[in-house]
């Protein structure tokens, strides 16, 4: 299975594939400028993880690099399931947060919606409330996300590195959408459509 870690600056990325890999295999806490790429099995699945560098909600970020390395991302994961998540901090989420996220995806064509799980880090900013009542609560742009996704989502705290059911109930839920997306012909369509548009930009 082929995971891209996509979203914003210090959004989390990289501890996200620390966490999945239950190892140090990404540079966290230090800024990501290129993709990176490791490999691991994790509950019985072989899976390839491409951490790519994050945007800026501040204009700091090369945005024509992050648009590059992201289209690049995708040239990286193995053929069969490949899936993308969408990393966003339980934190306020702006109308702008939302069109800055529309912009970034769209490289990858519209298909990229059905394949996108959000992945919400920073789950301990909760405490105690529901990730329900986060959502319910920050309001319309981040709930539109949400919709584009099919209201695919689910919490970590990346900083409780002992609490694995987190990425095992993570696993599952990818698990479901391979089993899904495999039944329809977009996907393999939209994988090799990037792949291609890539090869001929
Ligand atoms: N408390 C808490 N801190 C987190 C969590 N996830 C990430 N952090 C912290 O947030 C900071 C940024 O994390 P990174 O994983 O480097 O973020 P990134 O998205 O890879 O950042 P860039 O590569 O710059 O885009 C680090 O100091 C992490 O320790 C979390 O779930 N909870
Ligand atoms: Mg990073």
């Amino acid at each position: 299975m082929g995971l891209v870690l996509l979203g914003r600056r210090r959004a989390g990325k990289s501890s996200l594939g620390d966490l999945i890999l239950g190892r140090s295999e990404f540079e966290r806490g230090k800024k990501t400028t290129r993709c990176v790429k490791r490999f691991g099995w994790v509950d019985g699945v072989r899976l390839a993880l491409v951490d790519t560098p994050g945007w800026s909600r501040f204009g700091l970020a090369d945005a024509r690099l992050v648009k590059q390395e992201i289209l690049r991302s995708v040239m990286l994961t193995p053929f069969g399931c490949n899936l993308f998540l969408l990393v966003i901090p339980v934190d306020s989420f702006s109308k702008r947060d939302g069109r800055i996220i529309e912009k970034y995806l769209g490289v990858l064509g519209d298909m990229v919606w059905s394949h996108t799980l959000v992945l919400f880090t920073w789950g301990d900013e909760l405490i105690g409330r529901s990730i329900e009542k986060h959502i319910q609560k920050t309001g319309e742009a981040l709930q539109g996300i949400l919709r584009k996704c099919g209201h695919r989502y689910h919490v970590v705290n990346s900083k409780c590195t002992e609490d694995f059911t987190q990425v095992t109930e993570l696993l599952n839920i990818l698990k479901q959408m391979c089993a899904r997306t495999a039944l329809t012909p977009a996907n393999t369509a939209s994988n090799t459509s990037v792949k291609h548009n890539l090869r001929l930009g």
